[in-house]
């Protein structure tokens, strides 16, 4: 059977208003990139004939300019989840255009095969290569595609030249049964590989193949600075004084790093820290920080979901497959996240919050309590089932303006019982087996920044109970930044 040849505008013309599509890719890696402007053509011609065009979006987690970027331009999207990080996206979605399902990104494909987001019409997925009995060779990530081509109704191929068949290998693809027959998912290392280097699909439902020649759209990554450094440190050395008391093995345990600046300085401070041994990944995105620390030779493997590399990066990483193949695996999120996987290999997970309250609350998703930023990722996957979980952020944003503790969190993402640690340039506060007065007095000692330090003090003289909150002044933080655009304007008088 040989699938036909369409056009990216023949295939935009199959999607009807109201349909449901699954795309591949896992960050703006492995997304369909032409499809999507297409589409976007498609809704801009229909809306301006007073007619409807919103589809229903989704995806691994974030997706390129060309998916997410054209689409909530077009006002072409009625409902997306899991996880975005597109600037025009994210106005949409504060402007109530779209409706936003922030969401576990572990948990999204088992939820869609429960049946609890109605049917998918059309899974969109990039390929390396395909063959006539539908084995489908990905590009660089895995995301949620098994799943939606297991749910679609149709699917549509993007052949992306640009991507070489000898990525063959570098995937495993393995789904999960469903309760109430689900096993253990036999994977014990993080090296283990249990699936298909192909993912297979029905080959009946292939309708078209769109032939592209496309780079990924990855933006640049902000450098270093002193804060971040300072932040990958602190870190490292908290890290390896655990080893050296033994509360975690000498042999030491596999990462999980979020993505951005900070998860790149803490990669590169674990990586020139002497103490701690060359280590593995079990994370879900793998990014320029991982590669470079494999060739210095202190990462020996990285398991994820996605390549998430600048283009050089990637074009070193397909040039040199001989060096990295057996060092990397790219798998479905529901397996790189997923929660039992975590607490069996013993994760220590890093991640980053937007803002902590003085009781280990931490939020990662709203700015200022009602503004999506991205959503929680993966996090929520990780942090709860970590053997360790430590949340790092700059003690303050804004120029000093935010602090990045508060009183109490404006949104709520990680509770008190998942966080273990929180890193900031000034130090780090071990949670562990503390109370919520006594997580206050470390938190506030150990990590926030001098300008709030006595503001949170005095804070916990106006509380009263086991977790010492005033019901009145415990958003005043936030309040207060709305009217004056500076946090450390409070007065507690005003809320005694
Ligand atoms: O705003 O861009 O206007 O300057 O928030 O902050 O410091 O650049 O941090 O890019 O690392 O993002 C939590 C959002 C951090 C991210 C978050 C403002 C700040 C700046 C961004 P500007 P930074 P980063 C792996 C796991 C959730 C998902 C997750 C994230 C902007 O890490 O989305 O962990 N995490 N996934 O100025 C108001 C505050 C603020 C604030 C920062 N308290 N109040 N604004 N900012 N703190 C990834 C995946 O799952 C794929």
């Amino acid at each position: 059977m040989a699938f036909r040849i369409i056009t990216a505008e023949e295939a935009a013309g199959m999607i009807n208003h109201g349909d449901n599509l699954g795309f591949s890719g896992f960050t703006a890696v492995g997304c369909p990139k032409a499809i999507g402007r297409e589409m976007a053509k498609k809704a801009e011609a229909l809306h301006a004939e007073g007619k409807p065009f919103q589809v229903g979006m989704f995806t691994g987690a974030s997706t390129g300019e060309s998916l997410d970027g054209v689409m909530s331009r077009a006002n072409a999207i009625k409902f997306r989840t899991p996880y975005q990080s597109n600037k025009d996206l994210r106005v949409a979605l504060n402007a109530n255009r779209a409706h936003y399902f922030d969401y576990h990104l572990s948990q999204l494909a088992q939820d869609l095969r429960y049946g609890f987001f109605g049917k998918i019409d059309y899974a969109v997925i990039e390929v390396a290569d395909y063959n006539d009995n539908g084995e489908l060779v990905l590009t660089s990530a895995v995301g949620n595609a098994p799943t939606f081509c297991m749910l679609a109704d149709k699917i549509i191929l993007e052949r992306n030249k640009r991507r070489s068949k000898e990525l063959k290998g570098l995937h495993d693809v393995y789904i999960p049964l469903d309760p109430p027959y689900r096993k253990e998912i036999p994977l014990y290392t993080v090296s283990d590989r249990i699936g298909s280097p192909v993912l297979k699909v029905d080959p009946k439902k292939i309708v078209g193949v769109i032939e592209t020649d496309l780079d990924d759209e990855i933006g640049g990554f902000t450098p270093m600075d002193d804060v971040t450094l300072k932040i990958g440190e602190n870190v490292s050395n908290f890290l390896a004084a655990e080893i050296k008391r033994g509360t975690i093995p000498a042999s030491f345990l596999p990462i999980q790093s979020g993505v951005g600046n900070i998860a790149n300085a803490v990669l590169a401070g674990l990586g020139a820290n002497p103490d701690i041994p060359a280590f593995t990944m079990f994370t879900e995105v793998i990014q320029d920080s991982v590669i470079d620390q494999m060739r210095q030779g202190n990462i020996s493997f990285a398991s994820g979901s996605s390549l998430t590399l600048s283009t050089p990066c990637m074009n070193e990483v397909y040039g040199d497959l001989a060096f990295f193949k057996d060092k990397l695996v790219l798998r479905p999120q529901e397996i790189s996240n997923n929660p039992e996987l975590v607490r069996r290999l013993g994760l220590i997970t890093i991640n980053t919050a937007i803002e902590a309250d003085i009781f280990g609350n931490v939020n990662s998703t709203h700015i200022i309590g009602n503004k999506m930023m991205n959503g929680i990722g993966g996090s929520g996957d990780f942090a709860r089932n970590a053997y360790l979980s430590i949340f790092t952020t700059p003690s303050v944003a804004k120029n000093g303006a935010i602090s990045a503790f508060v009183p109490m969190v404006s949104h709520h993402d990680h509770s008190e019982h998942s966080v273990k640690i929180i890193v900031t340039e000034y130090g780090v506060a071990d949670l562990r087996g503390k109370s919520p007065i006594q997580c206050a007095q470390e938190i506030i000692e150990k990590t926030a920044h001098p300008d709030y330090k006595q503001l949170l003090w005095d804070y916990l003289k106006l509380g009263k109970g086991h977790t010492p909150h005033n019901l009145n002044a415990c958003l005043a933080f936030h309040t207060e930044f709305n009217k004056s655009g500076d946090m450390r304007n409070v007065k507690w008088e005003e809320y005694a």
